[in-house]
């Protein structure tokens, strides 16, 4: 990789995002080139502040997952498994300075909690997208493993996300800017599904399927609960709700990944949310 760094140590791009056959991550802003220092308010972290390529640079999957124990868990976790030389106690939460997000390294991964819903992800999206644009990170798989509740699936099921798909169960995120709706695709890396699947079959008594997975922008009303503070639909109502989101191939429903399958996408990461259901 040295040898084709240029002097300024910024790596040469035959395009916006790739060289010699590597994908580095992106961002699509104008803006952030002209401007003396970046700071990712929410991570406590700068360009000015950290030299992000020398923390940063050699990372190759993120884990990203809603709670921060649970996201310590896995680092330490990661820690046993990978076998590193250092103390598992001196995993240390990067992001200590902010309590909005924790995040861990563990040699080539990262672990970032994002809190609960599409704006706390995409907020925590925004600035990681940033860090591993500024420390020219590539090559960059990004794994959600979240909870989610399932329909007509085993309990303790995971689901391998295929399609992230909205409300209406269409494949699509619509991005607020300004005043207009932009629609975004939520595709995700379909090899990286098979490729998921074929490990979870290797582990005994690992329950594990590719479906569609539901993003909703609220647990209650928008899941067909009748325990919140406001419900105006009918028992059958939700019932029915719920058939249709099967025979739609949805088999569980979660609160970010719309967003986190649009954002990823453009800018040159390898997605997949992966969920108990
Ligand atoms: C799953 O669990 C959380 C709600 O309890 C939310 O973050 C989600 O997607």
């Amino acid at each position: 990789m040295a040898s084709i760094l240029p002097a300024s140590n910024k790596p040469m791009r035959s395009d916006q995002n790739t060289y010699v056959g590597k994908c580095f991550v992106h961002v699509k802003n104008p803006y952030l080139d002209s401007m003396d220092e970046d700071i990712l308010y929410h991570l406590d972290l700068g360009t000015k502040t950290h030299n992000l390529p020398a923390m940063f640079g050699d990372v190759k999957f993120v884990c990203v997952g809603g709670s921060p124990n649970r996201m310590k868990a896995f680092a330490l976790f990661m820690h046993k498994e990978l076998r590193l030389q250092d103390r598992g106690e001196d995993v240390k939460d990067i992001c200590a300075g902010t309590d909005r997000y924790c995040m861990y390294k563990i040699g080539p991964v990262l672990s970032i909690s994002h809190g609960m819903g599409i704006p706390s992800i995409s907020i925590m999206l925004h600035e990681l997208i940033k860090l591993l644009h500024h420390a020219q990170c590539c090559d960059v798989t990004i794994i959600r493993m979240g909870t989610s509740g399932g329909i007509g699936v085993a309990p303790g099921s995971v689901v391998i996300t295929d399609t992230a798909v909205d409300s209406f169960f269409k494949p699509r995120f619509e991005q607020v800017i300004l005043d207009n709706i932009v629609t975004r695709s939520t595709e995700l890396d379909k090899e990286l599904a098979e490729e998921l699947f074929n490990c979870s079959r290797e582990i005994p008594n690992f329950p594990t399927l590719i479906g569609h997975t539901m993003c909703t922008y609220d647990f209650y009303e928008g899941q067909g609960r009748l325990d919140g503070a406001l419900c105006s639909f009918s028992r059958e109502k939700k019932v029915d709700y719920l058939k249709r989101a099967y025979i739609a191939g949805v088999r569980n429903i979660e609160m970010e990944s719309t967003v986190f399958a649009a954002m990823c996408r453009l800018c040159g990461l390898k997605g997949k949310p992966f969920m108990n259901a």
